[in-house]
């Protein structure tokens, strides 16, 4: 039996303490938590590479639920540490022992990522690492959450150099997780572009799925890789500069879109909710639009300047700052923005001599994207004209007719109380009219299905009839023009019957929030109201209604004697009271939030789900919906 002496006890207990609270050092327990066990591993393989040694990263994803990573590096260190133990169990047992790792000019310490392939044993139930390195195989292998089963031992020979660790996490802590090759491949998707010239292979074994990606070109290709199916109005722009000893790499390209899209990172781990390296860009390509603008006599000296939004409609960019350990911060709950204020004036002065170089360099390419800036600005400032006279009552009651035949108003003026309902169908619209609180709750019924906006324009949106009901009852503008403090509503809510066509309708309006009301989303205002499935009747008890299949089953078992059960097909079977009890009425009814956690693949899904192109469309439902099962919109 092993000799337990005091450092064994406290390893123990640094990994005990792990497993007590893995929030704190995963972040949480769930499929995301899970998935950090894995980026923890991969990113000691990408650090090996960003060092200079190798260029193959494998992720292998196995049936029964635990998953290898190898690399081509030079294997992790096999030799005897000070303490008597062998490298290899130190860093896998000891917390945060980094070793060489943390001496490295750039790793991320903020956020979750860097706490250590330590944590990753002590979250898993059996871990093997297996290191090709000084002409030998060693093998270690751990079970229980870090305790060494096996110690450091030669198992073969070999002339390649290289790491390999296979984990199978603890699922008695990631309770009815699995792994998912979407997920997984798309984060080695996005490494890959960081990296030029890394290969890095995903197979999913369960599924039989695989993906390999390398890419020589770096942000270019990723760039390249997100207008792919879009209509691209120039070359792809690239530049680079160090200042500060920040190294700043930027690539940039306008489509005929009117979406903005930038996704950033700091060394090489992304930063979803942007910060100051993004600030800093922003700034920089409209100070360099504006000042290129006017001298050249594209803005004249009474021209009001191109704001923000104008210069980035339809602009796709990726951000990649590499930022010394010494001063970086991260800022928010996932610790996903950058804070260093030093990155916002290097990357803002990087660009806007780059960008003003560029534009003068090439001046079509610069007056075709000037063009555009120009368009959104003359549409930008006609929105809130026409905003600011239907504010006023200007318009003499154009806005006031075409809300008055649809929309029943809230009564009350307390707006942030005053809730919108977006119905299905003029029928459940009409119900819900009748019965509802009529001081907070107003209805706006919608006919059918809405104009699918993954490609509209705001002018496509002043078009559309019923859209246009939905701005102005809204209220708060459309687009860079939208101000979610000037909502008449603190909550949206769209009610939908629980079919096919009811989901329909909800994507595509989320759609439309999502193109042109983002902020709604963002501040958390925009719900799915959920009727109930079910009612059912025991004896001669009052009916009761049932949100799901699971908790209809659940009901049935705690039942002797008779009952009667209601399969509700869309909210027009329930009457006005019903509706309003189960669906509407803020002490019963269960709202889902809208919410936009991660904006970058958020903005990818919405392309790929709503754009007009088919086969990614099918490729992705094919890979991530679970036809077996049974699905309950007959
Ligand atoms: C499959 C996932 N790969 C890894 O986890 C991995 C870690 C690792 C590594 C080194 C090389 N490859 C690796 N792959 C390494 C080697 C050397 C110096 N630094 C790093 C060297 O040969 O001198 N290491 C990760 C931590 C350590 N090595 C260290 F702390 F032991 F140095």
């Amino acid at each position: 039996m092993a000799k337990y002496d005091e450092t064994s006890i406290k390893i123990l207990e640094g990994l005990e303490a792990v497993r007590k609270r893995p929030g704190m050092y995963i972040g949480s327990t769930d499929k995301r938590g899970m998935h950090h066990l894995v980026w923890e591993i991969v990113d000691n393989a990408i650090d090996e590479v960003i060092n200079g040694y190798g260029d193959y990263i494998k992720i292998l994803m196995h049936k029964d639920g635990s998953i290898t990573i190898a690399d081509n590096g030079r294997g992790v260190p096999i030799g005897m540490h000070a303490s008597g133990k062998s490298t290899p169990e130190v860093i896998y047992t000891i917390l945060h022992a980094g070793g060489k790792f943390e001496e490295a000019g750039y790793k991320v310490s903020g956020g979750l990522h860097g706490v250590g392939a330590s944590v990753v044993n002590a979250l898993s139930s059996k871990m093997e690492v297996t290191i090709y390195r000084e002409g030998k195989i060693s093998q270690i292998k751990f079970k229980d959450g870090g305790v060494v089963e096996s110690p450091l031992k030669e198992i073969g020979k070999s002339k390649n150099t290289g790491t390999i660790v296979t984990f199978w996490p603890d699922y008695s802590i990631f309770k009815n997780c699995n792994f998912s090759f979407t997920t997984i491949s798309e984060r080695m998707q996005e490494s890959a572009f960081l990296l030029s010239n890394v290969t890095i292979e995903v197979i999913d074994e369960e599924d039989n799925l695989s993906a390999k990606y390398h890419y020589e070109n770096g942000i270019n290709s990723f760039v390249e890789y997100i207008n792919e199916d879009k209509t691209a109005l120039h070359k792809v722009i690239n530049y680079s500069g160090t200042k500060s000893n920040i190294e700043v790499d930027i690539a940039l390209q306008y489509t005929d879109s009117y979406n903005e899209q930038i996704m950033s990172f700091v060394n090489n781990v992304k930063t979803g909710d942007g910060g100051s390296h993004e600030v800093g860009f922003k700034t920089g390509i409209t100070k360099a639009f504006n000042d290129y603008a006017k001298a050249n006599g594209i803005l004249k000296g009474k021209d009001s300047n191109l704001d923000g939004s104008d210069v980035r409609e339809g602009l796709t960019a990726v951000i990649s700052v590499k930022i010394p350990e010494d001063l970086l911060q991260f800022e928010g709950q996932t610790k996903g923005k950058l804070g260093t204020p030093e990155a916002r004036s290097v990357v803002e002065s990087i660009t806007y001599d780059n960008l003003r170089f560029f534009l003068e360099e090439n001046k079509e390419t610069a007056l075709t994207i000037l063009e555009k800036a120009q368009k959104s600005k003359v549409a930008r400032e006609a929105a809130r004209k026409a905003r600011e006279a239907a504010r006023k009552g200007n318009t003499k009651g154009s806005k006031e007719r075409i809300l008055s035949e649809k929309l029943a108003k809230a009564t009350g003026k307390d707006y942030v109380r005053n809730e919108l309902f977006l119905v299905e169908g003029d029928s459940a619209g009409g119900s819900a009219k009748s019965n509802r609180n009529r001081e907070t709750q107003a209805i706006l019924p919608l006919r059918g299905k809405v104009l699918n906006c993954e490609k509209a324009s705001t002018h496509d949106i002043e078009s559309n009839a019923e859209l246009k009901q939905i701005e102005y009852a809204i209220g708060a503008g459309l687009g860079a023009d939208f101000d979610p403090k000037d909502s008449n509503y603190g909550k949206v809510i769209i009610m939908t019957d629980a079919d096919v066509d009811g989901s329909h309708i909800q994507i595509l309006l989320i759609t439309f929030f999502y193109r042109f009301m983002r902020p709604l989303i963002e501040n958390g205002m925009l719900y799915i109201a959920t009727p109930p499935l079910y009612s059912i009747e025991v004896g001669n008890k009052p009916k009761e209604y049932i949100a799901t299949d699971e908790e209809l089953e659940e009901r049935k078992k705690t039942i002797k004697g008779n009952y009667k059960v209601q399969r509700f097909k869309g909210l027009g079977e329930m009457n006005a009271d019903e509706l309003y009890d189960t669906t509407m009425n803020p002490e019963n009814r269960r709202l889902l939030r809208v919410n936009l956690t991660d904006a970058a693949l958020a903005e990818k899904r919405i392309h790929v789900l709503m754009g007009d192109k088919v086969e990614p469309r099918k490729e992705w439902i094919n890979e991530n919906v679970d036809f077996t099962l049974e699905d309950d919109f007959r």
